[in-house]
């Protein structure tokens, strides 16, 4: 289930984003630049999505909210071993759904009923969140927790300044009760309350709250305010992808609107405010565990194509591995996450030095070349842009020669952010050049990491 339809991005705006032009206006004096808060989760690069909840037990994508709490008994529940799974594959991040739309609380909060400490879970006395962020922090990764607004158990629901206070109340606990939180995530998803009404959010008080109670946790939504959906479930950043956006394009989660998939996928390179993509996707067709998709979990193959997608067009990859009914997650897909880990190591197992020599040739043009210390067969390079001094090229190609006389060009591409990774046919290489042919302001001199091929 997609969070909306897609029916209603703009064609037009996304052709013209999509072309990468950037008007050359003078530059304004300062590019955004990323909060450490932002710096730090980009530098995570992988993080880990669980969607656990009685929809597990159900074997629904999404639940009504008439669950009985009884049925969430997850007998075997191991959040080391969620924690450990992730850490050996590379991840450094993972986000609970501390509640999800079904309303029901993996924490025994004060605000309703609906929760963990009606179910046998624990005899009553367990607590989930606890749990996951105990495991994150023995492993040494970051906890970050999903609060879904829309809530179809809550007789407040609908009753908006009413459940307001509740969602705020639950925010409260979530966000005092376990230590620093890393992401609050929050998605735009508004249906009907019980009463028929609609429930108007208020996301300046939301965004506030977490503000105040967690100053240095990133927030992820549509309309940020410190990270931004990409726009799709489906694993892939936009192309081009700059991390400014303008704030005014996806003024509140769920806005829907002509333009707006493309202003998520895209970003601005005009835009006022920094607000990197996150790409959110699941290893399985589905967000929660149903036993009938386990012969459906994404193949190293696949995984692979996604983290290129994802970290290497300057996006964060947030992979969803959903626990079973036992509260573990499924030996196919840890073994699944290993092999993304290996894959990744041997790929990236050699990165090559050189001497660089960097020529900026126009306002908006420049050169950066790699004479390597020993010449190699390469077949991916990582560029990257130093991203305290904001993103900046939108035009680029690398190019490769053996003799600095025939080059060839490996691969073409838009922006490059953070990070982007080319891969291309093996080919034997002295000599490596990347060439900005434009960019949004002044270039700077950004990395070039090519790695050896091993076949
Ligand atoms: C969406 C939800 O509707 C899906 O169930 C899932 O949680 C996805 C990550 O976000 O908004």
């Amino acid at each position: 289930m997609n969070r909306r339809t897609f029916l209603h991005a703009s064609a037009a705006s996304a052709a013209a984003i999509a072309a990468g032009c950037v008007k050359h206006a003078a530059p304004a004096p300062g590019r955004p630049v990323p909060t450490p808060a932002q710096l730090r989760w980009q530098r995570d690069e992988l993080a880990m999505f669980l969607h656990f909840g009685v929809n597990t037990f159900t074997d629904r994508e999404w639940g009504d909210g008439r669950e009985d709490p009884a049925i969430f008994a997850p007998a075997a529940l191991d959040a080391r071993q969620w924690a450990r799974s992730a850490r050996a594959a590379g991840v450094r991040a993972m986000i609970l759904t501390a509640k999800h739309h079904d309303g029901f609380c993996l924490w025994p909060t004060a605000t309703t009923t609906h929760s963990v400490a009606g179910s046998p879970f624990r005899g009553g006395h367990g607590d989930v969140v606890r749990e996951f962020v105990d495991a994150c922090r023995a492993e040494g990764l970051r906890a970050g927790l999903y609060l879904s607004p829309w809530d179809r158990n809550n007789a407040a629901y609908g009753d908006s300044p009413r459940y307001n206070d509740l969602y705020a109340a639950q925010l409260t606990e979530l966000l005092t009760r376990y230590g620093p939180i890393a992401e609050v995530w929050f998605d735009g998803a508004n249906g009907e309350g019980p009463n028929g009404k609609k429930q108007v959010y208020d996301w300046p008080r939301t965004w506030a709250l977490v503000r105040r109670l967690q100053p240095d946790a990133v927030m992820f939504s549509d309309a940020g305010p410190d990270v931004r959906w990409c726009g799709n479930e489906r694993g892939t950043a936009g192309d081009p992808n700059w991390s400014t956006v303008d704030p005014a394009a996806v003024p509140y989660p769920g806005a829907d609107g002509p333009g707006i998939i493309a202003a998520l996928q895209h970003g601005d390179p005009a835009g006022s405010v920094w607000r990197p993509a996150e790409v959110d996707v699941s290893i399985r067709p589905g967000w929660f565990h149903h036993a009938a998709e386990d012969a459906r979990v994404r193949t190293v193959d696949d995984l692979m194509e996604l983290y290129f997608t994802s970290v290497g067009r300057n996006g964060k990859l947030l992979l969803n591995v959903p626990p079973t009914r036992d509260g573990l997650l499924h030996a196919t897909d840890v073994a699944r996450l290993a092999g993304f880990r290996a894959r990744r190591d041997a790929l990236f197992a050699t990165p090559l030095a050189g001497r660089t020599t960097w020529r900026v040739t126009g306002p908006r043009a420049a050169e950066l070349e790699i004479e390597l210390d020993v010449p190699a067969t390469v077949s991916i390079a990582r560029l990257g842009e130093d991203v305290t001094r904001g993103q900046r090229v939108a035009r680029h190609t690398l190019s490769a020669s053996d003799t600095r006389g025939a080059w060839r060009t490996l691969a073409q591409g838009t922006t490059i952010g953070f990070a982007r990774l080319h891969r291309f046919e093996p080919g034997h290489a002295r000599h490596l050049r990347l060439t900005i042919d434009d960019a949004a302001a002044t270039p700077e001199r950004p990395t070039l990491t090519p790695y050896a091929y091993h076949g």
